[in-house]
């Protein structure tokens, strides 16, 4: 029996929210606008483009075109100085147990990441070795909650959506993973993420048997 596994990254395998959100702060204050820890919660599983819309509408300005590249551009030079410094113990509780229990059932793995940083961070905390596909932010032309990124994954892994699981702490994405016709398991609190089919806190929570349902059922 063969189930598509597909991981979200940011908020999933690794809290690098906490580093775009550090980014954005800077970027903001450069602009004079304040910028909270709960609007940053907006930005999770947004695209960089989206997510500074988002931040220059909840300030109320406008910017010429040639400026909000220039922004885009910091913000990703200071964020991947973040990165620069990631290592595996980074890596969110029990995510290395599920891949290798994923790994020793055979079930094939994929990223499914709005980033286009994800390559970079799979390599700092060294786990692309163990990923069959990769698909983020460069592979896709629809941001989530479209659900073009997982469905290029499933095409990738050659497994039919509806065989698929995605793990995602967004909004957008278990809105996503559910529009492709996937399982989705929401990463995160009930409150937000109850639009999923299950939802765990964290990888602690999931058990090897409730794994091994999925691949079975
Ligand atoms: P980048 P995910 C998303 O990653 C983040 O949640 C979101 O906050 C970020 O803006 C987006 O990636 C784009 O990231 O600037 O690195 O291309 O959760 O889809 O893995
Ligand atoms: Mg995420």
């Amino acid at each position: 029996n063969k189930k598509g596994f597909i991981f979200d990254l940011d908020g999933v395998i690794v809290d690098t929210a906490k580093y775009h959100f550090l980014a954005w702060k800077r970027l903001a204050k450069s602009l004079d606008i304040h910028f909270t820890e709960e609007e940053n919660e907006q930005l999770k599983g947004v695209s960089r483009v989206r997510s500074l819309e988002k931040i220059l509408a909840w300030g109320n300005k406008t910017i010429s075109k040639d400026q909000f590249t220039e922004l885009m551009s910091k913000k990703n030079e200071e964020y991947l100085s973040y990165i620069a410094e990631m290592d595996s113990s980074e890596i969110l509780s029990d995510v290395p147990r599920v891949l290798q229990y994923l790994i020793e059932k055979q079930q094939p793995i994929s990223l499914g990441s709005a980033s286009k940083n994800a390559r970079v961070i799979l390599d700092r905390v060294d786990l692309r070795k163990h990923f069959d596909a990769i698909v983020d932010g460069n592979d896709v032309s629809k941001a989530k909650p479209d659900p073009e990124v997982f469905l290029i994954a499933a095409k990738l892994l050659n497994i039919d959506p509806k065989d698929c699981i995605v793990f995602e702490d967004s909004v957008a994405g278990v809105t996503a993973a559910n529009t492709a016709n996937m399982v989705s398991i929401g990463i995160g609190s009930k409150d937000v993420l109850g639009h999923a089919d299950y939802v765990f806190n964290d990888f602690t929570e999931i058990s090897d048997d409730f794994l091994n349902e999925l691949i079975n059922n």
